[in-house]
């Protein structure tokens, strides 16, 4: 057997979707406005996971401008079906619901190329796809309903696809509002057919503290769906906010090639108080069957810590799963940026990128120049060699980012022609208000390297700058209880990155990172 640590994949990883093909399982996350979008995992293990591509990983597949954090690409659902990968997604813009919506996506290699979208019509977030033995193809979802009997009552929704047209025939059928009456968001709706019997899978509770996931159970695709009498399955809301881990809640099921099942669910691991700076990460856990109904970690009945699978090969973690420090060079799959692709931003350059300067800023819903990656440990440094001939106005740095209302920047600031100094300033941007936390001086031309640094250790996020030859500098130590969804609302875990901008003014200045590297303290 192998042991594998939970989470499987650390850091900002939710609402996980999983199918196998043959020996290997594959694996997707939601990604809001975070692009390229929806990273592809693949697995022989489930222990193991290598990342393969991403669903959304060119200009023009989606449009995200102006899309505010946390909108953008909610939970993702993939599946197989004779040779084609299925993906059915939601592009969100909270301002503008009649945009985006829910679409389609398919592909022959799960690593990409991605078709570009189909877009399926009905309101709503969470699709699935169910393909039945009798060749038709049914899609489902979650939308509020229309006059709610409670507050945040949802509906889980199904329709039939027509595969010839990719658009949705045939009536809708109402298979679920939750386990209980006054269930709020009953979500990330799953069906599956096992010995004949359909099943449908779905959380409720809303993806924080009352996170759950709940079983129902019909002779009929289209219903009626009869809930377990022991639902919810798994949740740790009774456990209280003083656990390890909580808010256990959006799984999709897989079986392996040996019979055996498992989940893949979104849950939080709290740090520092009730906070959870790495977001919603993905967990595994061991399901077995009992009378004809899943059971989720038989016998514990919590999440576990570990899990033992079945050794297949000697499948090496991957990268996306913590256990690389050092630096991360362009091509490597973490490197995300802002509603344009990377490659859109910055070009390669050695070990790190060019970085042309934009007027945008990290405060609107726009494409700033940044690039960074998931925080995956509580315990990391972020050390950026950072180099440009800065005007006055502009700024490079590094940047702990939850949002365009939240993050907290150290940043070299442009300074007029033949300053003999440079000026480091730290900002807190909180609920859209920006508040100085720091500064340091050090003598230096502006257009020399620099290392600046994101110091994390707990909820405390030092802020430090490095010159040639001088110690290092500690300009600011920002409170991450400031920072995590719990204190902003949302959806996403942090990034720590690099950023430049010319705050709003024309600019010719490319900005130059020289290294980025990411190395957990442990
Ligand atoms: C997602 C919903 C949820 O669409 O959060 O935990 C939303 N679940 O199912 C965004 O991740």
């Amino acid at each position: 057997m192998t042991v594998v640590q939970n989470p499987v994949l650390p850091g900002c990883y939710p609402d996980p979707s999983i199918c196998r093909v043959g020996d290997d399982f594959y694996l997707v996350t939601s990604t809001f406005e975070y692009v390229p979008g929806l990273p592809v995992f693949r697995s022989k293990d489930l222990a193991s996971w290598e990342q393969i591509g991403h669903v959304v990983d060119r200009p023009g597949q989606l449009d995200y401008d102006g899309i505010e954090s946390s909108g953008g690409l909610y939970a993702p659902t993939l599946r197989h079906h004779d040779g084609v990968f299925w993906l059915v997604c939601t592009l969100v813009d909270q301002q503008d619901d009649s945009r985006g919506g829910n679409f389609l996506m398919t592909a022959t290699d799960p690593a990409g190329p991605w078709s570009d979208p189909v877009w399926l019509g009905e309101s709503g977030i969470d699709p699935s796809l169910f393909f039945d033995d009798d060749g038709r193809v049914w899609v489902h979802g979650t939308r509020l309903v229309e006059e709610p009997e409670w507050f945040h009552q949802t509906e889980v929704w199904l329709r039939e696809l027509d595969t010839e047209t990719m658009r949705l025939t045939g009536p809708e059928h109402v298979l679920w509002t939750g386990a209980v009456r006054g269930a709020v968001w009953a979500e990330g709706p799953h069906l599956y057919k096992v010995d004949g019997t359909y099943y449908l899978l779905a959380a409720e509770g809303g993806t924080e503290i009352h996170h759950a996931i709940s079983v129902a159970r019909a002779e009929s695709v289209t219903g009626p769906y009869v809930g377990n009498k022991g639902n919810p399955i798994l949740t740790h809301r009774h456990l209280g906010r003083g656990v390890d881990v909580v808010g256990v809640g959006h799984a999709d099921l897989v079986e392996d090639h040996d019979g055996g099942w498992w989940a893949v669910l979104l849950a939080m691991r709290p740090y520092g108080g009730y906070h959870y700076n790495l977001g919603r990460e993905t967990f595994l856990v061991p399901v077995t069957w009992e009378d004809g109904w899943p059971v989720f970690a038989p016998g514990q009945g919590r999440v576990p810590a570990q899990v033992e699978v079945p050794t297949r090969g000697d499948a090496t973690p991957g990268i996306a799963q913590g256990h690389e420090s050092g630096v991360i060079r362009p091509g490597d799959l973490r490197w995300t940026s802002l509603r344009r692709m990377p490659a859109e931003l910055a070009t390669p350059s050695g070990d790190g990128w060019d970085l042309p300067i934009r007027p945008a800023t990290l405060a609107e819903p726009q494409a700033p120049a940044f690039l960074g990656v998931r925080q995956q440990h509580v315990d990391v440094d972020v050390r950026a060699t950072l180099r440009a001939d800065l005007a006055a106005g502009e700024e490079l740095g590094v940047v702990v980012r939850q949002s365009e209302k939240d993050h907290v920047r150290l940043f070299l600031a442009g300074a007029p022609e033949g300053a003999d100094a440079r000026r480091f300033v730290a900002v807190h941007r909180r609920d859209g208000v920006d508040t100085v936390l720091g500064e340091a001086v050090l003598p230096g031309d502006v257009a020399e390297p620099v290392t600046l640094t994101v110091s994390a250790r707990g909820q405390d996020y030092a802020l430090l700058v490095e010159a040639p030859g001088a110690e290092p500098v500690t300009v600011a130590v920002a409170d991450g209880r400031t920072l995590d969804s719990v204190a902003t609302g949302g959806f996403l875990g942090l990034w720590l990155g690099v950023y430049a901008t010319s705050n709003g003014r024309p600019t010719a200045t490319t900005a130059h990172v020289e290294r980025f590297e990411y190395l957990p303290v442990s």
